[in-house]
């Protein structure tokens, strides 16, 4: 373990909220967008909090402007490359399907991590698989090792610009019930706390911790967990400023 003094290493300032549209999704994901341009416009990395996942798209689109197509790494329960969700294409199920499309992507990069069923239809993951993205399942972390999980990780992503995505709902409920979509047999906050330190070895350009509902949440359970991830997440970015 290397130490890091996150705060001492680097300038980390809180930018306050993207002011958007409550009315229409298309002028607010517009709005995210031209906000991350902004803030990052000097060479800062951007790390956002909040939302749903309809987010990242925007924020993808950002970030790969800078630095082309990125390795996303993406924590989830749910897999998010739906084709639409109630015929809409821009949602929470769909950003990294659209951001593929869009060559926001480095295909032969990217991973999604903690995905378990059960799925809502039976082509998902064979179009998931189509799209490139690979998987480590929360029940692999289980049955092969924390260990064997973040090896993979580290092979597949490489020395890629990456991009980490986190949904809350990758942990277990028990971790973090404050969620819209929670589904039992998730990772533990200790496992997650693990592979949020293994990009201390990446070169981590942006990251987003998306779905936290705090009304729905229990003695700040799901905010604990929430904010340690991105502690994690800021020091492994300052371990490679
Ligand atoms: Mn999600």
């Amino acid at each position: 373990m290397v130490d890091v003094s996150p705060f001492e290493v680097c300038q980390v300032a809180d930018a306050g909220d993207i002011s958007v549209s409550p009315f229409s999704i298309d002028d607010a994901v517009r709005e995210i967008e031209a906000r991350a341009d902004d803030l990052t416009s000097d060479g800062a990395r951007l790390v956002t909090i909040g939302g749903d996942h309809t987010i990242a798209l925007p924020l993808l689109r950002s970030a790969a402007k800078k630095h082309g197509p990125l390795a996303v790494v993406h924590f989830d329960a749910h897999l998010d490359t739906w084709q639409t969700y109630f015929d809409a294409p821009v949602t929470h199920g769909t950003p990294f399907r659209r951001a593929a499309e869009e060559g926001l992507i480095d295909m032969t990069g990217s991973l999604h991590v903690g995905i378990r069923g059960p799925l809502y239809g039976k082509g998902d993951l064979s179009d998931d698989a189509q799209l490139g993205f690979s998987i480590i399942a929360a029940h692999e972390v289980e049955r092969h090792g924390l260990a064997a999980a973040i090896d993979r990780l580290h092979e597949r992503i490489g020395d890629r610009p990456t991009y980490v995505s986190v949904d809350i709902d990758v942990l277990d409920p028990a971790h973090a019930p404050g969620t819209g979509t929670p589904e039992a047999g998730g990772l533990t906050s200790r496992e997650m706390l693990e592979f949020i330190r293994a990009f201390r070895e990446h070169h981590v350009v942006g990251a987003d911790l998306v779905e936290v509902a705090p009304a729905y949440d229990h003695a700040q359970i799901t905010g604990i967990a929430a904010a340690h991830v991105m502690y994690e997440l800021i020091t492994a970015m300052a371990s490679t400023h």
